[in-house]
């Protein structure tokens, strides 16, 4: 059996005929603190165990060409002449990473690149964060260069923002560059900083896809973060203290509800108790609390059902039968939202058991075949790479 690399490598070289060097970066679920990235708020992901290996080999003229081994497609632009204009093709993602470095100055010459991963695509574990920061450290080491993870992640995310056009926070590109295994993360995205957090070894994090597709580059995540900001204007114009909605306190919220829409009012309350919840839950890990964890787990899911109106259905469902089950602590949707998947906190000789159950039954109630992953805190790829790279 070949290792996952050598996988990589080897379509690497049945494409191109060259040997290349291999990057790795792996995706990441969000256990609490969901829609708070992009107004400077508490975030707590970990990144797992799926990767997106990005391989690379110089070429001799000045072209970039992608090989996706999932879509097995090929894209090419010409490196000096690279345009911000997507495509709507998962090409964008790799050449919006080509286009940020060159906007920080950093030339590249050109290449071949195979992308190859086992990332669930439009699950919400943030496969476009995981092709992003792969692309950016084979590209970096190509072009000689290296970036500090708040830089790296800042870069891939305006691939993503002003590339690509998804409107996105820093929460994904910052864990899938920069966790650390056996550890979730806590990050403060609005001054960068954050603390990692042991999970105890008593729990699994169960991570369910309800199948039902999510993606951040289109429609409804734009419309909750125009809902957010035009909330947030008006409490920046009533309460001065409020820079960001972070700042704002539910009473704040309250004296400005006649000024904003109540769609505006209902998401900014998600999100003003979401950051609380996000520091409550802190609390709960330090002390192993994993019931009080995951009672957490589950207003936050009702804060997104009901407050931010991002949830559906099918995930309900998974949560509720999710919360039904023995030795399940929490569940929650995880992620953007409008599908996708949950994450779910289950003690540790409960985990194989409360697949079973919850597959068999989701699929009864929904006629879906749901896929459960079990997967302990992983390594971002900055960790990856200082440990040789991932097998
Ligand atoms: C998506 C975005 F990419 C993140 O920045 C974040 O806003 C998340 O949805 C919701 O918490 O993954």
């Amino acid at each position: 059996m070949m290792t996952y690399n050598e996988q990589a490598l080897r379509l690497h070289q049945l494409r191109f005929g060259l040997e290349g060097k291999l990057f790795a970066a792996p995706a990441r679920v969000n256990l609490i603190g969901e829609h708070t990235d992009y107004t400077g708020g508490l975030v707590m992901p970990m990144a797992i165990d799926f990767r997106t290996a990005a391989v690379l080999s110089k070429r001799e003229d000045q072209r970039a060409v992608f090989y996706s081994a999932n879509y097995d497609e090929e894209a090419s632009y010409e490196v000096a002449s690279l345009e911000r204009t997507p495509k709507g093709h998962w090409s964008d993602y790799p050449a919006g990473v080509v286009w940020s470095l060159q906007q920080q100055g950093i030339a590249v010459s050109g290449f071949n690149m195979t992308l190859a991963g086992d990332v669930p695509l439009g699950a919400g574990l943030s496969s476009s964060a995981s092709v992003e920061v792969a692309t950016a450290l084979a590209l970096l080491a190509h072009a000689g260069a290296n970036l500090p993870l708040e830089k790296l992640a800042n870069l891939c995310r305006r691939a993503e923002n002003e590339y690509v056009g998804a409107k996105s926070g820093i929460m994904d590109q910052f864990v899938v560059a920069g966790a650390v295994a056996h550890r979730a993360m806590l990050l403060d995205c609005r001054s960068l900083t954050f603390e990692l957090l042991p999970l105890p070894d008593q729990v699994r994090v169960v991570i369910c896809n309800s199948m039902v597709k999510h993606a951040v580059a289109t429609g409804e995540y734009g419309d909750r973060r125009d809902e957010v900001e035009s909330g947030q204007a008006v409490l920046q114009h009533e309460r001065p203290h409020v820079k960001l909605l972070r700042d704002a306190t539910l009473k704040d919220l309250e004296a400005c509800k006649s000024k904003m829409s109540a769609a505006s009012f209902a998401r900014c309350k998600h999100i003003i108790t979401e950051n609380q919840r996000v520091l409550d839950a802190r609390e709960a890990l330090l002390h192993e609390d994993m019931r009080q964890f995951g009672s957490i787990m589950v207003e936050a899911h009702k804060s997104m059902r009901d407050d931010f109106a991002a949830s559906c259905k099918e995930v309900d469902t998974l949560v509720e039968i999710a919360m039904q089950q023995p030795g399940c602590f929490g569940a929650r949707i995880t992620g953007g939202g409008f599908g996708g998947c949950t994450v779910n906190v289950v003690r540790a000789e409960a985990a194989e058991q409360f697949v079973a159950t919850l597959k068999d039954e989701y699929a009864a109630k929904t006629g879906i075949s749901a896929q459960c992953f079990i997967s302990a805190p992983s390594d971002g790829a900055l960790a990856m790479a200082a440990n040789g790279g991932v097998e």
